[in-house]
């Protein structure tokens, strides 16, 4: 194992930060982990084995509260003593034509996809850049394409990458950043959707896509190849397409 790494991650509730969460405090790394809700924070933390619990703080937090989120990152590098890897992971698609779609939709993507992730990048930079830490974004194969139904969706993953992009080009040699590109994941991350015809034609290609704990995988390789080189971004695709 490398060095353990202290780690704030955002969306720690579910699907891929909550496997993200729970392989890095196994692989040795400390973790603070956010989300709104606090009970399915507590049930993700109730994985691990007593002896690895401490390694998983779990706070409340809404990526979009902005005096909440600067409080979060300070008390998590007041309890680590440092912040070395911060992965912006709360995110959320609600799918629809952009004819049909509701603008306050709309609205709730950018404000947690694109936002939520400033949000956390700007809380933690100064953090990392004394660290030398790492940013782990995570994109989507939607942050290089445009699928139907999801064009809002995908204009906020378009932005993650290039946020990505971005801090490797103004930080290099300060702080990392790599960008993990998922297609479709099995989460409840489609349970979004509220249109039924949508949910009914998308949630099988969820329900067989990759497991989060693959994408976990994916983010732990980057965190622990720091020092061998730099995975700046990654596609990952289920077996199907
Ligand atoms: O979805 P899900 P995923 N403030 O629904 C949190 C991307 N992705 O794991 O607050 C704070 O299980 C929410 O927590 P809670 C996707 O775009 C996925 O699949 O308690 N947190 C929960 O922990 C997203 O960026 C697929 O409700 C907020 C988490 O976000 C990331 O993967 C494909 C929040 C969502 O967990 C994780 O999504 C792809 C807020 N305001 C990219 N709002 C896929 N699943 O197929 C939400 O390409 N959260």
């Amino acid at each position: 194992m490398s060095n353990p790494s202290n780690i704030f991650i955002t969306g720690a509730s579910s699907g891929i930060g909550a496997a993200t969460a729970l392989l890095l405090v196994r692989s040795g790394h400390r973790v603070f982990g956010c989300a709104r809700r606090e009970d399915q924070l507590q049930s993700v933390a109730n994985r691990l084995p007593s002896g690895l619990r401490p390694n998983l703080v779990t706070r409340v937090l809404d990526v979009m509260d902005v005096e909440d989120h600067i409080q979060a990152v300070s008390d998590c590098a007041a309890q680590f003593g440092s912040i070395d890897v911060a992965i912006p992971n709360a995110g959320l698609g609600i799918f629809e034509n952009m004819a049909d779609a509701a603008l306050e939709d709309w609205h709730t993507m950018v404000d947690v996809n694109v936002k939520g992730v400033l949000n956390t990048l700007h809380c933690c930079l100064p953090h990392l850049k004394a660290s030398k830490g790492l940013v782990v974004n995570i994109g989507s194969v939607a942050s290089r394409n445009v699928f139907p139904q999801s064009g809002v969706y995908c204009a906020t993953k378009h932005a993650v990458l290039a946020l990505g992009e971005a801090i490797r080009q103004d930080l290099k040699s300060e702080v990392a950043s790599t960008t993990v590109c998922p297609g479709a994941v099995d989460t409840a991350f489609i349970e979004q959707t509220r249109n039924p015809e949508l949910l009914d034609q998308f949630r099988p290609n969820f329900k067989k896509g990759m497991q989060p704990e693959f994408i976990a995988e994916h983010v732990l390789h980057a965190i622990e190849g720091r020092g061998k080189g730099i995975v700046s971004d990654i596609t990952l695709r289920p077996d199907f397409i």
